[in-house]
């Protein structure tokens, strides 16, 4: 072994901690950490995110030169770049540099331009090519890597894509810090948690969604973990509150089922969350023994209300389809979350603004309407570029002549105050007591944190000088 200390590190500093960005675990690089872990005893994994002393790049290059031998950097997000560039390019020059990730993988010549220290981006998924790059195989014999080489940069080829069963699940022992929820930086400390992968890929082909598509453009085939393996990871994590981070847990329903009959035989007690299709409503047996296995939240895309977007998007189902199903989940004690996109095209705003009505209608307690955005390698973008009037923002959102960004922020703002009215907020909170999501210990922190919640929104909306707007829609809404 030609390596004797390596450093893993996830480089992005989150200082103002809103709870989504601080509250996820960098699972692609845990995977590559524990894979090295095969080959290599002595591995550090840092999340910049949470290490008050070396998030400052001075103390951090101080420990990296104090007897780091190679610093490994995962770079998931297009977020921060500028300033991870600018740590990449202080990491001292005699030690090798390896990036990995999504982001890494869609900038290859970019890293290398801006990077002058960066050796080698690994490209695509890294769990092999690492222990390669750890064992000393020489560059040109790595698949699915690009690095330098006398002044130039060779690509080698793609490292074909393998089972996910050949990776070990990320090792827990690695982590110096614990997941958890907070709301507006007061720590739940009953709410730890974290995410499972379960399996990647998906078989469905929505034309906005890139999610399956590895940063090559390739479509990640639907790969599934043996059942035994996703329940062991289970049973190591300590958390009690557990997402699955696949892109949709009933792909293969008597798999679910397995895993919830699994849970259930070994007794384990967490909180799941699961992203999930509609079409989980045509098993109720596996709906039966989710619940008793702990399942709490479904995070279900819908996207639209309307019969005609859904066929642009090719989402598989109509509105009607929608209405039905939600007839059967809602018999079931589940917290349900709605996706929607608004802002397609040729879609108008009396059609978008319609969203929260049907969200009511169908009864999902929340709803993420975010704006329709083309990802790089959309097979929407077509759509888009042959329709006239339709353009594509520098940052992917799509708007038109007659309905332009602005207008759409507008909209967006009048679909959250018809959607999120008090009485609303008032139900999510019942419904997560009701579900036992939340348990009567967890009351007495939420009722600290929800005042500080409601000043800092008010605080938001006062600075935007949007107060007054908020509170006219707020209760125009509530009258209606
Ligand atoms: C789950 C997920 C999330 C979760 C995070 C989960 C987590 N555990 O980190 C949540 C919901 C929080 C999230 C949020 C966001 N996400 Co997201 N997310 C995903 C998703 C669906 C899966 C990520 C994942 O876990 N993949 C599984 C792991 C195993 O794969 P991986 O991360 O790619 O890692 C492999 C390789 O990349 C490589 N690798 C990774 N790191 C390293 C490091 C080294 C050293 C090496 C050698 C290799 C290596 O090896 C890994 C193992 O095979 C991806 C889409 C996708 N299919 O990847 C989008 C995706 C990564 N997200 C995306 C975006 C845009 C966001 C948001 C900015 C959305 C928003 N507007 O808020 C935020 C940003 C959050 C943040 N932390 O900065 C984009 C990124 C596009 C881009 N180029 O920036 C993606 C690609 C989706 C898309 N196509 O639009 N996301
Ligand atoms: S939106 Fe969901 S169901 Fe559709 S392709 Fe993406 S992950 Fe699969």
């Amino acid at each position: 072994m030609i390596y004797n200390k390596p450093l893993f590190l996830n480089p992005y500093i989150e200082r103002s901690s809103t709870s989504a960005m601080k509250l996820f675990p960098p699972t692609g690089l845990e995977y590559v950490a524990t894979s090295a872990k095969a080959v290599i005893d002595n591995v550090t994994l840092l999340d910049l995110r949470y290490e008050e002393v070396l998030s400052q790049t001075d103390k951090l290059l101080d420990y990296i030169s104090n007897g780091v031998d190679i610093v490994c950097v995962g770079i998931g997000w297009d977020r921060q770049l500028p300033e991870i560039y600018q740590l990449l390019n202080q990491i001292p020059a005699d030690i090798p540099l390896i990036v990995g990730g999504y982001t890494a993988t869609e900038r290859v010549e970019e890293i290398f331009q801006t990077c002058p220290n960066v050796n080698i981006v690994v490209r695509g998924e890294g769990e092999d090519t690492i222990k390669e790059i750890l064992q000393g195989v020489p560059n040109q014999e790595i698949m699915g890597i690009s690095y330098r080489k006398e002044g130039k940069i060779i690509h080698n080829d793609h490292r074909p894509l393998t089972s996910v069963n050949q990776f070990s699940f990320p090792d827990r022992r690695l982590r110096h810090n614990i997941y958890r929820l907070s709301l507006n930086n007061i720590n739940m400390p009953g709410l730890t948690f974290d995410t499972v992968l379960s399996a990647r890929g998906c078989p469905f082909t929505c034309k906005f969604c890139t999610f399956t598509l590895n940063p090559l453009g390739q479509k990640r085939s639907y790969s599934a973990r043996s059942v035994e393996s996703v329940v062991d990871e289970i049973e190591s994590v300590t958390a009690e509150i557990v997402l699955f981070s696949d892109e949709n847990f009933s792909i293969e329903p008597k798999r679910a089922e397995k895993i919830c009959d699994l849970i259930i035989a070994r007794g384990i007690k967490k909180r799941f969350v699961v992203q999930t299709r509609i079409e989980i409503a045509r098993y109720p047996s596996l709906l039966e023994k989710m619940v008793k296995a702990g399942f709490k939240t479904l995070l279900i895309g819908i996207e639209s209300p309307h019969d005609r977007i859904l066929k642009q998007l090719d989402k598989g189902f109509d509105s009607k389809t929608v209405v039905k199903y939600f007839e059967v989940l809602k018999k079931y004690p589940l917290y349900y979350h709605g996706y929607f996109i608004y802002g397609n095209v040729t879609e108008t705003e009396e059609e978008m603004l319609y969203i929260a009505e049907f969200a009511k209608k169908i009864g999902v307690d929340s709803i993420t309407f975010l704006k329709l955005r083309i990802e790089k390698y959309s097979t929407l973008k077509d759509l888009v570029d042959k329709t006239p009037g339709y353009h594509i923002a520098s940052n992917g959102a799509v708007y038109s002549d007659d309905i332009s960004y602005d207008a759409l922020k507008k909209i967006g703002r009048r679909i959250k105050f018809s959607f999120y009215t008090p009485s609303r907020y008032f139900h999510i909170l019942n419904k997560c007591f009701k579900i036992k999501f939340f348990r009567p210990k967890d009351a007495l922190m939420l009722m600290a944190a929800i005042p500080r919640v409601l000043f800092a929104v008010l605080g938001r909306e006062i600075q935007k000088g949007r107060l007054a707007d908020s509170l006219k829609r707020t209760f125009i809404n509530n009258a209606s």
